[in-house]
Parts: C-alpha cells; sequence; structure tokens
C-alpha cells in the first residue's frame, strides 16, 4: 500500500515536472559495459542508453585488477535495477544503488556505482548542452595544474627524465627510482629474485635499499633540478610505519610538493606520529573505499592531501562531497589519475578539479594513439595544465568498433592467467607485504 502510493506520487511529480520543464524526463531504457585494454590496461566503461533518441551517457567504472567482477555487478545487480528509472534524480539513484546490496563500501560494488552515476551526469550534461563542470556551479580556475612521473632504473635516468617533463613546462614532477635486484614501485624491474627456487617467481622488496635509494634521488632531484620545480613521490604503501615516519623526516630537508601513501590504509594511526616528526605534506586516499576512512584523517588534519580514485569513492557524486569536506578543513585535493582511469573518469577527475576550491594537483597520464583511437575528446594539457573539452556532458564520444579490436586478455608472460591481476611482492625472507 505504502510503496504504491510513494511511487503514484513520485510519478505524478515527474508528471509535473514534464510539465513545468517543457521536456519530458529520460528514462533509462538500457545499461551496458563496454570493456577495452588499448593500453594495455583493462577499462570499464558503464554506457546508460535513455528513451530519447540519441541521448546517452558514460561513467568510468574501472577497477583494473578485478575488472570483470565490476562488469558482473553492473549487468547482473544494477541494470535490472535502473531499467525503466528517471535519469535526472542523481543523488537519488546514488543512495538507492548504495543501500541495494545491504553490504556497501567496497572496490566492486563502488566501481560499477560510479559508472552508472558518471553516466547520469554525463546524460544530464548532454541534456543541458553544457560541460560537466556548468552544472556544479561552474570553473573556479581555467585549467588545473597536472603532474607527471619521471621514473628509471638509475637516478640518472630519472632526472633526464624530469627535465624533459619540466621542458613542457609542467610544474610538479613526481620522481621514482629502481632498486637493483629487487622490484620497487613506479619504476622499472630490474630482476626479481625466487624466494624459494623452482617455485613461482615472486616480486622481491627490501625497505632499508628503497628508503636509502630514494633519499639519494631526492639529493640529487634538487642538486640536479633546482629549489623551483615542485617533485613528490609515491612510498605505494611499502615502509613499516616506523620507518615511514623516519623516511618522511629524512626527505624534510628536499621540500616535497607532498609525500602519497607513506602508511597503508591499516596503519593510517601513525599519520599522527609523522605529523609529530615532520613537516613532509602528506597525501592519501587511492586505496580507499569507504568514508570512515578519509572522515578522521582529514577532520584532523593529518593528511594535506585526499587522493582518492573516484570510481572507487562510487563516482562523482560522493568524490564531489569528500572535496566539500576536505574544503573545510584545508585539505587540498589530489585526484588518483593513473593508466587505469578511463578517459571518461579523467574527464571527471579535470571537473572536480576545476570547480573545488581546494584543488592542488591532478595526476596525470598522457593518452596513447590507440586510446584515442578509442576514447575521442581527451582533456587537452598546455605548459603544465589540463583544460576541459568544453563540449555537453563529459564530451568523451567512445568508438566501440575500435573498443571491440582490444578485448581484455592481452596481457603476456606470468601475469597472463591473473586476468589483469596483481601478484605477489614479498621481503627476501619470503614475507608477502603490501604492494
Ligand atoms: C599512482 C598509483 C598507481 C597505482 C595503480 C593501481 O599513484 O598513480 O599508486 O600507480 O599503483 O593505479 O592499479
Ligand atoms: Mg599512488
Amino acid at each position: 500500500m505504502k510503496t504504491n502510493l510513494s511511487r503514484r506520487a513520485f510519478c505524478a511529480s515527474a508528471l509535473l515536472v514534464t510539465r513545468l520543464r517543457g521536456m519530458s524526463i529520460p528514462k533509462i531504457k538500457d545499461v551496458s559495459v563496454i570493456t577495452t585494454q588499448p593500453a594495455g590496461v583493462r577499462l570499464v566503461v558503464v554506457k546508460i542508453t535513455t528513451d530519447q533518441d540519441g541521448l546517452y551517457g558514460y561513467g568510468c567504472a574501472t577497477f583494473t585488477q578485478r575488472a570483470d567482477l565490476v562488469v558482473d555487478a553492473v549487468n547482473l545487480y544494477l541494470k535490472p535495477f535502473l531499467l525503466g528509472r528517471p535519469t535526472d534524480a542523481i543523488e537519488d539513484l546514488w543512495e538507492a544503488m548504495y543501500n541495494s546490496s545491504y553490504w556497501r563500501n567496497g572496490p566492486v560494488l563502488n566501481n560499477a556505482i560510479s559508472g552508472v552515476d558518471q553516466a547520469l551526469w554525463d546524460i544530464k550534461g548532454r541534456q543541458a548542452g553544457m560541460p560537466v563542470y556548468e552544472l556544479l556551479g561552474g570553473k573556479l580556475r581555467r585549467g588545473a595544474m597536472i603532474y607527471s612521473h619521471a621514473a628509471g632504473r638509475e637516478i640518472p635516468e630519472v632526472m633526464d627524465q624530469a627535465r624533459q617533463i619540466m621542458a613542457k613546462g609542467i610544474k610538479v614532477v613526481r620522481l621514482q627510482v629502481g632498486i637493483p635486484g629487487m622490484a620497487a614501485y613506479g619504476a622499472a624491474q630490474t630482476g626479481a629474485h625466487t624466494v624459494t627456487p623452482g617455485e613461482i617467481q615472486d616480486d622481491v622488496f627490501e625497505p632499508g635499499p628503497y628508503a636509502r635509494r630514494t633519499l639519494e634521488l631526492f639529493a640529487a632531484g634538487r642538486r640536479e633540478l633546482g629549489p623551483e620545480i615542485e617533485i613528490l613521490h609515491d612510498v605505494h604503501e611499502r615502509l613499516p610505519p616506523r620507518m615511514a615516519v623516519q623516511f618522511a623526516k629524512d626527505l624534510e630537508q628536499y621540500r616535497l610538493f607532498y609525500l602519497e601513501d607513506a602508511l597503508s590504509p591499516e596503519n593510517i594511526d601513525y599519520f599522527k606520529q609523522i605529523r609529530a616528526n615532520c613537516t613532509t605534506p602528506l597525501a592519501m586516499g587511492e586505496l580507499f573505499n569507504n568514508p570512515h576512512e578519509w572522515q578522521s584523517l582529514i577532520k584532523e588534519g593529518l593528511i594535506d592531501f585526499i587522493r582518492v580514485h573516484v570510481s572507487q569513492a562510487g563516482g562523482l557524486t560522493p568524490s564531489r562531497k569528500i572535496a566539500m569536506l576536505a574544503e573545510q578543513f584545508q585539505v587540498r585535493t589530489a585526484w588518483h589519475g593513473p593508466g587505469d582511469v578511463s578517459p571518461i573518469g579523467h574527464c571527471a577527475n579535470v571537473t572536480l578539479d576545476l570547480v573545488s576550491y581546494n584543488f592542488g594537483v591532478q595526476e596525470w597520464t598522457f593518452p596513447s594513439d590507440k586510446l584515442l583511437e578509442v576514447f575521442d575528446g581527451y582533456p587537452v594539457v598546455k605548459d603544465g595544465y589540463v583544460y576541459a573539452n568544453e563540449k555537453p556532458g563529459w564530451g568523451v564520444e567512445i568508438n566501440e568498433k575500435a573498443a571491440a579490436k582490444y578485448p581484455f586478455g592481452a596481457e603476456t608472460g606470468p601475469r597472463k592467467p591473473l586476468n589483469g591481476g596483481w601478484g605477489v611482492v614479498r621481503r627476501a625472507d619470503g614475507t608477502v607485504i603490501n604492494q
């Protein structure tokens, strides 16, 4: 009895809105998933088609290590749930999807919800004939400052890459260097040891050699690249907490723009100790899926940059709220922007960068030709700033025929059987560590 009443009231108000607006509210006619890996990384994009000809939208749902599970979450659970519903009720649908699984805040379901959420914002922008940033109150800045990655097996290689990046007018550079005989994050591997002869080869990493070599890297960075360039580094949660406190302190002299993921989500309590021991700016968040992970860090001012992966948080709708919370506590944004974010996701990042007063920096991945063959409308970078493409919605069109040319499964080598997933990283004694 009660449900029918609210559904009837809901439809009646929709009719009233249609009459008042003089245009009908589109309904969700189909929900489909585009999977492609033109740049070798598995990307997942949700497409929502409406009952109005030519009106559809795209959203990023990329969780590359478990991409197929996100596809199933959309097809098996969100599609039947969404068909026939109005596309304009974005917040309502977000809450409905979020609560529909009862258990919530996980990487697979959040990415599936994100794909739908971002597609609905795309539809609303296309309907309004405006870029999504206009729907969020318009630009606070013309473009968003980016950072780019300089990496190499040896320090001189990293310095050369950094100079090339600086020559393009880019003002912030991430520095990562390999560790001889080990598997460092963000830099070319220099030969993995096998822990147990004859068994599967797992990567080996030792925190001591990594920390010492990275300190040499930043000494060289300041010496060779000068005091002005902003430099940053990603620990990728590879240090035991006590060492992370020491490392952040030892790096203080090199005036980093920020130090990222010095701790794993499981050890965020140690941020208090890093704060108590040094002034190195701290960034965290790409691994967060649950509001409890970011709220206390932001409210207690234990980080300076929030680095959430927008689709891992559930899309544009929740990420906007994270940005607004962070603004109240002087925490700036640095949305996660690696190669395992689709071009749609990069557009969502840039949109948030332009409309959030507390914008900090945007991690940027430059597109390959194959990626541009599939995705048209990738935001453009000029003199170290990325600009919106100024087209309605996200302004991205997908060539689905080209997307089909790059199906999942192109991985080679020991990763092939892992379906885009990652292997294992171990200490020299065989202990498994965070990736
Ligand atoms: C970064 C990240 C990435 C992640 C990757 C996981 O700062 O860009 O740490 O490199 O490791 O996105 O799939
Ligand atoms: Mg990172």
